[in-house]
């Protein structure tokens, strides 16, 4: 047994205990009530989820078990001379709650090189799919034709106890997500270079072998690393975590439940923002030219709003001010593209559009988030196909939601049913009918 998965043993029984405790003595303390706008207001805010790998502050962003970004990035292990760590270190902090050793680290390093290997089938699923299918719709479907080899439910129909249920689904977390990166490399070699995918090297760690089989040249391994890391796990209400835990709390296993994620994942108004996001900027160029003036951006995110349409990469259903994500991807930006024209008229709709928003008075949140920046890195590194955009934020949101639904096991989480009310009888609660 690897150093991570002995941890995850080791202290699993306190937590155990914890919860246990939890609910037997104050399983029936109050945390919050519910308002009739919460109904259809997509339960913004209602307390009623629980995780410990992360948490949101609205006002401070994401901690990764207790770290913020510029404390991660810092704290976990790199490669001598790299900028940015490991993402196998980061697996190893969200699993287990502690920063790795660099001995703990080649070990998940290793592991996962181990189990990297991914059968032609998914190949010839995907090829056999129409040539204009959504890289987000393959990337699904590819996770789905893993499924079959699910230890998860092999162990089930052998009738494990649920005490080792965590087990089998460490087992088919690490062993998706060992090759997440490979199938997402294959897509875009596939479907935008000519179907000229390119071998993993399975002697690299996990960010610089997504660059080498993207085929593109460093820094694009540092940033893989960041990028895997900022978009890893937000805690647990968002769309793609919720959904995955929701799916894996039927016992479904890690394939089906990330695979459903992921199409969460792929709406506008979640992952699929960062495509947008630059979209809408080159539309922007297109019609005002390549060096825009505030006063070109005013018009235009104004034009924006009064069709109706929002401003992607904008707000937040929880973060009240700049996203960290955001903070972390201009940092790296100015260090490595400091000119690029793209990333110049980011910086500027960072001073225009927050007035705007505040200024029509309907955002809650007018601020910068995660998927305003990474696409205009992505196109400065030649990866301009922005489709894919979604698919690489997928992966790195594996490395969230899979230690989500292990701890999920690991906890006995209970199937999730909650109860809904029709509107006469909320309209009877509200005292008008
Ligand atoms: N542009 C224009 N209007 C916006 C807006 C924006 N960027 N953000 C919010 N609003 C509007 C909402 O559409 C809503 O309008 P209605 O009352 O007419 O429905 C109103 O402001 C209140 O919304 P809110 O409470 O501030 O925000 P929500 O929690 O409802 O929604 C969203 C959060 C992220 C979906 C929203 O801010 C949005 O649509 N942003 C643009 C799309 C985007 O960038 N999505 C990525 C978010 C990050 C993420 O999950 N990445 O995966």
């Amino acid at each position: 047994m690897t150093q991570m998965k002995e941890k995850i043993a080791s202290i699993l029984p306190q937590w155990r205990e914890r919860v246990t405790k939890l609910m037997k003595e104050h399983g029936d303390t109050e945390v919050n009530t519910v308002k009739i706008s919460q109904f259809y207001g997509g339960m913004r805010g209602i307390k009623c989820l629980t995780t410990d790998i992360s948490y949101l502050d609205p006002l401070e962003g994401i901690r990764f078990r207790g770290y913020t970004i510029p404390e991660t990035l810092e704290k976990l292990p790199k490669a001598p001379g790299a900028e940015m760590p490991y993402v196998e270190g980061h697996l190893y902090l969200l699993l287990t709650g502690e920063i790795p050793t660099d001995d703990q680290v080649q070990e998940v390093i290793k592991d996962l090189q181990g189990r990297g290997e991914v059968p032609g089938y998914v190949w010839d699923t995907l090829r056999a799919l129409p040539s204009d299918t959504h890289p987000m719709t393959m990337f699904s479907i590819a996770i789905l034709a893993l499924q079959k080899d699910s230890v998860f439910v092999k162990r089930y129909n052998e009738k494990m106890s649920k005490f080792e249920y965590w087990d089998p689904m460490y087992e088919d977390a690490l062993n998706l997500l060992a090759k997440l990166h490979t199938i997402a490399a294959y897509i875009y070699r596939y479907k935008y270079k000519d179907d000229t995918p390119i071998e993993p090297d399975f002697s690299l760690d996990y960010g610089k072998n997504y660059a080498h089989m993207m085929g593109v040249d460093p820094p694009y391994d540092e940033l893989s690393r960041l990028y895997f890391i900022l978009h890893s796990d937000h805690e647990s209400g968002n769309v793609s975590a919720h959904t995955t835990h929701l799916v894996a709390s039927t016992l479904s296993d890690a394939y089906y439940s990330l695979s459903a994620g992921l199409n969460g994942l792929a709406g506008p108004l979640h992952g699929l923002a960062n495509q947008e996001v630059l979209k809408w900027i080159q539309e922007m160029m297109k019609k005002v030219g390549d060096n825009p003036t505030k006063d070109d951006m005013h018009k235009f995110v104004w034009d924006t709003l009064k069709s109706g349409q929002v401003i992607p990469g904008y707000g937040h259903a929880v973060l009240r001010k700049t996203d960290p994500r955001y903070t972390s991807q201009r940092e790296f930006a100015l260090k490595h593209l400091p000119d690029d024209p793209i990333f110049k008229v980011v910086s500027l709709l960072y001073d225009v559009v927050p007035p705007i928003l505040e200024e029509q008075g309907k955002a809650k949140n007018p601020w910068p988030n995660v998927d305003a920046h990474s696409g205009v890195i992505q196109w400065h590194y030649g990866v301009q196909e922005y489709d894919f955009y979604t698919v690489q934020f997928g992966v790195g949101r594996a490395y969230g939601v899979l230690p989500n639904i292990i701890w999920d096991r690991a906890l006995g989480q209970a199937i999730e049913r909650p109860k809904s009310l029709t509107l006469d009888m909320l309209e009877e609660i509200a005292g008008i009918k």
